[in-house]
């Protein structure tokens, strides 16, 4: 007799929802970012390229992290940070990029990589060594040691050298720009870290009783915000900043 594997996902499985729709919307905003390259003037073409990464890399990992979810009901950690691993740090290349013009050191694209990679390995180890019925000393050291990356990104994004460097940006478009992706990683980003304590023993699932079911959700969430719409602002300014060189003002 022939049997059919099919995943189904029950009705009120809000989780797997998530993890559906933020598959589909990885993938179509992948697309859209490698069509509009065609679009942009030359030297926006890494950008997009970039954002377009971003999307495709996540689109696979949710295609795993789906039928992961699914078939287990756990959360799956470690396609998660692998996603993460390579993600973020190109976020952080979309930084460099941006105010490359403007004068960035390649140093600081690497500080940059070294803080979000500090920042997820603390992350990583705080859920994945999270031991048997959750422990919150652990939660709670690992949480903060991973903020401690965080805040570097922060710092340098609303103050530091990539907030120095948009403002001497002759572009009006460069300078809203960053400043647009600064907010995105000060409120987007720290959805995360919200996800992060509805683990066992973490603060949420202590306090509030918010189950781990809820860690996939938050990231779910912060991640098509911060994937997606980092990725439209990248577009925003490139589409903005190719059109003057069309048509330059007279
Ligand atoms: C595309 C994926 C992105 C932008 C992921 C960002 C992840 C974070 C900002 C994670 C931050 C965390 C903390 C600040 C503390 C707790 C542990 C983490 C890793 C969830």
């Amino acid at each position: 007799m022939l049997t059919l594997d099919v995943l189904t996902i029950p009705t009120d499985d809000y989780v797997g929802f998530t993890f559906f729709t933020g598959y589909m919307a990885m993938m179509a905003a992948s697309v859209f970012f490698f069509f509009e390259r065609g679009r942009v003037d030359g030297k926006w073409k890494t950008s997009l390229l970039v954002s377009g990464l971003i999307t495709f890399i996540a689109a696979v990992h949710y295609y795993y992290m789906r039928d992961y979810y699914l078939s287990t009901g756990e959360n799956p950690t470690a396609l998660r940070y692998i996603d993460w691993t390579l993600t973020v740090p190109l976020m952080c290349v979309e930084f460099y990029l941006l105010t490359v013009v403007a004068g960035a050191k390649r140093s600081l694209m690497w500080k940059l990589i070294f803080a979000s990679v500090w920042m997820l390995v603390f992350g990583y180890i705080g859920e994945a060594f999270n031991p048997e019925g959750g422990s919150t000393s652990h939660s709670v050291t690992y949480g903060i040691l991973s903020t401690l990356g965080y805040i570097y990104i922060l710092y340098a994004a609303w103050f530091g050298e990539v907030a120095q460097l948009a403002k001497n940006s002759e572009s009006e478009v460069v300078r809203k720009g960053v400043k647009t992706l600064a907010w995105f990683v000060l409120v987007g980003w720290a959805i995360y870290p919200i996800g992060y304590m509805c683990m066992p023993g973490g603060w949420l699932n202590t306090a509030f009783g918010w189950g781990s079911e809820n860690v996939d959700l938050f990231y779910n969430i912060a991640d098509a915000i911060n994937k997606i719409g980092f990725g439209l602002v990248v577009y925003n300014i490139a589409i903005t900043e190719s059109a003057k060189v069309k048509a330059p003002a007279a």
